[in-house]
């Protein structure tokens, strides 16, 4: 598999948000055959979503990565299942959450795997991240 960038997306809004953020960010820095090239910066955001729930704080990472976007979300699912993920309800409150934005050049349309991520450009927070990210790779 030739080498690609993955966005991803991080978010949390249950107990230690910032600590789910670092915890994961150590854990996607560790991922087999990628690398971490730019992070962007933390953003609180207001949830979205049917369900009322607490603030989010959303961060985006780009990986640099060998991983197809399906051997990347069963890394990513295997992070949030650590950090104590539990999944009750859809769209709900979540210790941690990691979503595949897009990739640079890969796409998939699975029933359980969409890339680009349906709400990739939706999203004023994801828009903005991945707007730094871009300027820090120089794409
Ligand atoms: N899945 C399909 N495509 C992808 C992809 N590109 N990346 C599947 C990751 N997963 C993908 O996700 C459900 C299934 O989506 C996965 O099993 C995977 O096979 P999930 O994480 O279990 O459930 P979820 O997160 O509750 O649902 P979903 O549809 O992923 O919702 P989102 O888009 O993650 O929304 N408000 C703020 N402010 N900030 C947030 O980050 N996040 C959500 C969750 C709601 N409100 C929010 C935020
Ligand atoms: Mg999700």
């Amino acid at each position: 598999m030739p080498r690609d960038i993955a966005y991803v997306a991080l978010g949390s809004n249950l107990g230690d948000r910032d600590a789910h953020l670092e915890r994961a960010r150590k854990a996607l820095a560790a991922i087999p055959q990628s690398r971490v090239i730019a992070e962007s910066s933390i953003e609180e955001t207001a949830p979205l979503g049917p369900v009322d729930q607490d603030k989010y704080l959303n961060q985006m990472v780009a990986l640099e990565t060998e991983l197809s976007p399906r051997e990347l979300l069963s890394q990513l699912q295997r992070i949030e299942q650590a950090a104590g993920r539990t999944r009750e309800v859809r769209w709900g409150p979540r210790t941690l959450d990691l979503d595949i934005v897009r990739y640079e050049t890969q796409t998939a349309s699975d029933r359980d795997l969409v890339v680009p991520h349906p709400a990739a450009g939706a999203r004023g927070f994801w828009r903005r991240e991945m707007a730094q990210l871009r300027a820090m790779l120089g794409r």
